[in-house]
């Protein structure tokens, strides 16, 4: 078994509830375990204007490879309603594998870990929650100590039910 950290998002439609039973199939899927979740957070958009995200992190431990865990949260965005390309990106469900044990992967359809995660405070504040001590193999520092580098005033953590 392999662990891998994902992020999720969405600003489209009932995102909590979108998340919620997103993590919910990933568990469901063989030879993958939920192994912890992170607060649900609200942020300002990186990119171009667009309404507000929910993302989070979970901790996966998975039987995939990076690739077999790749399609199948693809397969996860479509269920979840994720059929048009919204202007300005917005999405009912985003799926992204940031780290995936220490492997570094350069392929056409997969980059691990994400690119520009290290400056992105959306996914840095949730994963810190729950993997402070995960060591990014490029920059050989913690998760805990990437997240001191970024500006994390456009992240809320969410207060709705
Ligand atoms: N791909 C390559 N590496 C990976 C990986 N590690 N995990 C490829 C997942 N996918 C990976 O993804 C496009 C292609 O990336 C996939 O086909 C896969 O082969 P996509 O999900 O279809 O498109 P995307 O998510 O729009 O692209 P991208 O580049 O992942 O977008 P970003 O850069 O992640 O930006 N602001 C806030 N506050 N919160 C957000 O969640 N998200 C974005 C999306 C912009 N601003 C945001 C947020
Ligand atoms: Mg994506």
């Amino acid at each position: 078994m392999k662990q891998c950290a994902i992020a999720l998002g969405s600003n489209l439609g009932d995102s909590l509830q979108t998340l919620e039973n997103a993590l919910t199939s990933l568990h469901q899927i063989r030879g993958i375990k939920v192994l912890k979740t992170s607060s649900w957070y609200q942020t300002q958009p990186v990119g171009p204007p667009q309404p507000d995200y929910l993302n989070g992190c979970a901790i996966l431990e998975v039987q995939q490879t990076p690739e077999e865990l790749l399609s199948l949260l693809q397969e996860v965005e479509l269920q979840f309603g994720r059929v048009r390309n919204e202007k300005w990106g917005a999405r009912t469900l985003d799926l992204d594998i940031i780290l995936y044990e220490d492997k570094i992967l350069n392929t056409p359809s997969l980059t691990i870990p994400h690119p520009h995660f290290t400056q992105r405070a959306f996914v840095l504040v949730p994963l810190a929650e729950i993997a402070g001590d995960w060591i990014e193999p490029h920059s050989q520092q913690t998760i805990a100590h990437l997240v001191k580098n970024v500006d994390c005033s456009g992240v809320q953590i969410n207060d709705k039910k």
